[in-house]
């Protein structure tokens, strides 16, 4: 399925952004970039075809940059542009890829990323740190661009630009990302929900309606693999909080409606096709009980239908009007993946089969897959969304590859030395973004240590010191990378090193029966004088700080709300459900307000930025310095929430804890 489509969209599509799966031909969508083969190159690696993914970094790693004068969506851009380079340059080292020396610190992918992040991350020059949705890749924040953004698109962003600062050493994409979280958190309503869409300049709710799906959905998600991917108990307690409110007036026996955000009354009785990430989520902290109830009720929609319309009317058992599409979307098959890991249930391959059958007989067309424009009768509309082949086909996948690497409990890994130090990669525990971009955790050990993300707030892990091997110890760091056939003509760069991790395993077993035998309390040659996985103390944060109306450095002007906005639904004052305007376009996405032409591309005409020259390092001291929405203390003094039954595969703390 996934080489079909692929092969088909290289056929007829590229260089554009997607496939039109019955003109077979090609159309730009969210940019300009070739977006499908960026999103579906991580893709190519999880089902083990290196040779390809080999020819399409290179290919991709040519580009220099993404400067174009093109209005952007944010949340879209960073979740499939930069979520997928950085899977990418994670995974060149398992694809045979000739790495740069100071990998995985170091690459073109890894570059590109930045670069691409350094765009989008304009957005969030706003007084509250809570991002515009659209920019423009070369000028930032188009002229009269909106400031109502959906709260997706506001708390999407920890995975990607977290990722990146520990991979860079620069705290501004981490600590913007952070900011915009903990707002969020700071404008929800007193009984912890958040609306649907709010105003990034003042803070207000626009859209007052809340649930678990369309518009919120990856915020939750991020909070929760926030939570594993940085082990922060802050993100936890956050997330915590939420599923609470979720639990009390979200969820109505086995469904999650949408209710108002204050008062906590139902206000659109459906559930949506992105509601069915949910249960993959709550399985993450092993709560399967109820991902699978809610998920044994998505699967009988899918059963009614064949697919899963877009909404569905729950009282009526109907799908919902004019959202009677299925554009391919992954979100049950990816609760269906996570679950099958967590519990072997055979009802689950089941629920695999049916998605995949439909799939092969109604989507199917000439040259790839389609989007399914009703349900009801199986038509099809003429689009091939990139998360096809980045999302669903990947989680049909390893859904049937029961011993992909993706799916490593951390029984093997590899020890890699640059110039930072010793780090394990490829050891289990991938956190896959909202665009299944799988993002290795061991990888954010490896680098120059983002100095200044959170002074008082650095990760609970230190960096992982291994021990060293004995062969490791006889040959010289140059002897090593040699055999990688990589020469290391950068001399300020370090090279690196690589021993399985199975080897290291084997010998710390050794070496702790013999400390046994000598009694000894520890053999681990460590650098640190703590123990060798160095649990961090907590710090204690600092105390809650009052003064909100602090310095802002001004560095732009800032832009009046613009009168393009969506409607407001609190404008009335009522939560009714006449007011709720999904988040989404007829197409099925995030509505990103930049202007698209017939071709699907979104060109700027006038090419006249509003703001004054843009200062990343100025937004993030006025971020630091302004402290808008200081830490919880006790959130980040309990460890205990972090111990909760998450998957083995996402213990990263006993993983490692178990080598030594
Ligand atoms: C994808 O782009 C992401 O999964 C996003 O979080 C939601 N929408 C699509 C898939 O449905």
């Amino acid at each position: 399925m996934f080489d079909y489509a692929y092969s088909g969209y290289l056929t007829h599509a590229y260089p554009y952004d997607e496939l039109r799966s019955l003109s077979c031909d090609g159309f730009d969508t969210w940019g300009s970039f070739s977006l499908t083969l960026i999103d579906a190159l991580d893709t190519l690696a999880v089902m083990g075809n290196f040779s390809e993914f080999r020819r399409v970094a290179e290919l991709i790693g040519t580009r220099t940059n993404f400067e174009a004068n093109i209005n952007v969506s944010v949340f879209e851009t960073n979740i499939r542009v930069v979520g997928g380079l950085l899977s990418a340059h994670l995974l060149s080292r398992r694809a045979g890829v000739k790495l740069e020396p100071g990998w995985p610190c170091n690459g073109p992918l890894l570059r590109l990323a930045e670069d691409m992040a350094k765009r989008l991350i304009a957005a969030f020059d706003t007084p509250t740190g809570m991002p515009y949705g659209t920019v423009n890749l070369k000028y930032g924040v188009p002229e009269g661009e909106t400031s109502i953004t959906c709260t997706a698109g506001i708390g999407t962003f920890l995975l990607e630009f977290g990722t990146l600062s520990r991979l860079t050493g620069d705290p501004l994409y981490e600590e913007v990302a952070m900011n915009a979280i903990k707002a969020l958190h700071y404008y929800k309503s007193s009984i912890g929900l958040v609306g649907n869409h709010i105003d990034v300049l003042t803070g207000h709710w626009t859209a007052q309606d809340s649930g678990i799906g369309a518009g919120i959905d990856s915020y939750f998600e991020y909070l929760a693999k926030g939570t594993l991917l940085f082990q922060d108990p802050l993100l936890a307690s956050i997330f915590q909080e939420h599923k609470q409110a979720i639990e009390k007036y979200i969820r109505r026996e086995d469904w999650h409606l949408w209710v108002s955000m204050t008062k906590g009354q139902v206000t659109l009785p459906v559930f949506q096709s992105l509601d069915a990430y949910w249960p993959g989520v709550l399985s993450l902290f092993g709560e399967i009980g109820d991902a699978m109830k809610s998920l044994h009720n998505y699967h009988r929609v899918w059963k009614q239908f064949g697919f899963t319309p877009e909404f569905y009317n729950i009282p009526q058992a109907e799908a919902g009007t004019n959202r009677e599409g299925y554009p391919l979307r992954p979100e049950l098959i990816e609760s269906v993946m996570y679950l099958y890991r967590a519990t072997r249930d055979p009802y689950l391959i089941q629920v695999g089969v049916d998605i995949l059958r439909s799939l092969q007989h109604s989507a199917k067309t000439t040259c790839g897959y389609a989007t399914i424009n009703d349900v009801r009768d199986h038509r099809k509309a003429d689009r091939m969304e990139s998360f096809f082949l980045a999302e669903t086909t990947k989680y049909l996948y390893l859904l049937f590859d029961t011993d992909n690497f993706i799916h490593n409990t951390g029984s093997e890994g590899e020890i890699i030395d640059t110039q930072w130090g010793q780090c394990v990669v490829d050891a289990g525990g991938y956190i896959f973004n909202t665009e299944a971009h799988p993002i290795d955790p061991g990888a954010l050990y490896c680098c120059r240590p983002a100095q200044g993300i959170f002074p008082e707030e650095r990760s609970i892990l230190r960096r992982f010191v291994p021990m060293r091997d004995a062969l490791m110890d006889n040959a010289s760091p140059n002897e090593l990378y040699s055999e990688t056939g990589i020469s290391n003509k950068n001399p300020d760069v370090l090279p690196i090193t690589i021993t399985k991790l199975s080897e290291i395993r084997h010998y710390s077993v050794n070496e702790k029966k013999d400390a046994l035998n000598e009694s000894v309390s520890s053999n681990v040659s460590s650098t640190d004088s703590s123990d060798s996985i160095g649990h961090e103390n907590v710090r204690d944060e600092e105390t809650e700080k009052s003064n909100r109306s602090e310095i802002r450095l001004s560095t732009t002007q800032v832009l009046p709300p613009s009168s393009m906005i969506y409607k407001a639904d609190d404008s009335d004052g009522t939560d009714g459900s006449d007011n709720f305007e999904p988040p989404i376009l007829s197409n099925g996405q995030y509505s990103a307000p930049g202007l698209a032409t017939e071709d699907g591309t979104r060109r700027n005409t006038t090419p006249s930025p509003v703001k004054a020259r843009f200062e990343p390092q100025i937004m993030l001291e006025n971020i630091r310095r302004g402290n808008l929405y200081p830490t919880n203390v006790t959130a980040r003094q309990n460890y205990q929430i972090l111990s909760c039954q998450t998957q083995p595969f996402l213990q990263r703390m006993s993983i490692i804890g178990e080598f030594f």
